[in-house]
C-alpha cells in the first residue's frame, strides 16, 4: 500500500481516515501560521478565476460544500485535478453527484455572493493515472458562463516561468495548519518553482510515497518549508509570470522543507483534453 500515504484526499471526512493510516499527513508543518499552510488571505474579487468546487449533497453545507479549487481559463471552462473527480474522493461516480457546481466570486464560503454554477460536462485528461497521479487534470464545461475576465491565461510548453526559482503563488480554501483547519476564506501563499532533480529526490518513488514523473507533473515550494499547498486545495491554481502554470495534485504532507508539493504541468497536460466549448 503505497499510495494512500502520499495520495491526495481532499476532504475532511477523507483526511480523518487517511489521518487514520498514515502518520505522515498528521506530522505538524514546519510553519503552520495560517492557510494554504504559510500564507496568508487573500480577497476572491482580485483573484477571480480562482474557483471553488462544491457539492453539498457530498460534503454537506457548512462551507458551501467545497471539496477542491478549479480555475477559469476560458468563460465556461474551469481546470481542476482529475483526483478531485474520483470515486475515492466523491464517494460515488461523478455522474451521480447531482448537484456538482463551481462557485465563483465569492469571499467567504459561509456567505452566499458570488455565482454558483453547475458543471454540465467532466473531461479528464486522456493521460491521466490514478496510480501514479501522472496528469492529474480535468476540464468541466460550465452550464453558464461567467465573466470574460474572470480567465487566467495558460502557460505552453516550455513556457519561461517553469524555470527553476520562479517565484509562484498557490491559491485555495484547503488546510491551513496540516491537521484538517479548512479555511472560508481564499488564503495564497509565495513558493518557488523548483528543479526537478530537486522533485525527483523528493519523489523517488519508495514503498513510502509516490513517483515524481517531469513529463506531467512540475513541484514548487520554498526552500525553508512552511509554504505550501495542503487537503483541499487540490485542483487549485499555481500561478506564475500572470499565467497557469500547475494544478494543486499531490505531495507528502504539507510544508515540509523536504517535501515539496507536486502539481500538474499544465503547458504538457491541458493541450491533451480536447476543446470542446
Ligand atoms: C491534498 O490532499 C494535498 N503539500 C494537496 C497538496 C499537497 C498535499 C496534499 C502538497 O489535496
Amino acid at each position: 500500500m503505497r499510495r494512500p500515504i502520499i495520495r491526495p484526499l481532499p476532504t475532511a471526512l477523507a483526511l480523518a481516515s487517511v489521518a487514520a493510516l498514515t502518520p505522515l499527513v498528521t506530522q505538524a508543518p514546519a510553519a503552520a501560521d495560517s492557510v494554504i499552510i504559510g500564507g496568508s488571505a487573500v480577497r476572491s474579487s482580485e483573484i477571480p478565476w480562482v474557483v471553488a468546487l462544491s457539492s453539498r449533497d457530498r460534503f454537506g453545507g457548512t462551507r458551501a460544500g467545497q471539496f477542491c479549487g478549479g480555475v477559469v481559463v476560458a468563460p465556461t471552462q474551469v481546470v481542476t485535478a482529475a483526483h478531485c473527480l474520483s470515486r475515492e474522493v466523491l464517494g460515488t461516480t461523478v455522474s451521480e453527484v447531482r448537484d456538482l457546481r463551481v462557485i465563483a466570486g465569492r469571499e467567504d464560503l459561509r456567505g452566499s455572493g458570488g455565482h454558483e454554477i453547475p458543471v454540465r460536462t467532466v473531461r479528464l485528461a486522456p493521460g491521466y493515472d490514478p496510480a501514479t497521479s501522472s496528469a492529474d487534470l480535468a476540464v468541466l464545461t460550465l452550464a453558464a458562463a461567467v465573466p470574460a475576465h474572470y480567465a487566467i491565461a495558460t502557460a505552453r510548453r516550455g513556457d519561461a516561468a517553469y524555470r527553476p526559482g520562479t517565484p509562484a503563488t498557490v491559491y485555495g480554501w484547503g488546510d491551513t495548519t496540516g491537521v484538517g483547519t479548512y479555511s472560508s476564506t481564499l488564503h495564497a501563499a509565495r513558493v518557488q518553482v523548483q528543479p526537478d532533480a530537486v522533485c525527483a529526490r523528493a519523489y523517488p518513488g519508495s514503498v513510502m510515497g509516490g513517483r515524481y514523473m517531469p513529463a506531467t507533473m512540475m513541484c514548487a515550494g520554498d526552500a525553508r518549508g512552511g509554504r505550501d499547498a495542503c487537503q483541499g486545495d487540490s485542483g487549485g491554481p499555481l500561478v506564475a509570470q500572470g499565467r497557469l502554470i500547475g494544478i494543486v495534485s499531490w505531495g507528502s504532507g504539507c510544508g515540509r522543507a523536504d517535501a515539496p508539493g507536486v502539481y500538474t504541468r499544465v503547458g504538457e497536460v491541458l493541450p491533451t483534453v480536447a476543446d470542446r466549448h
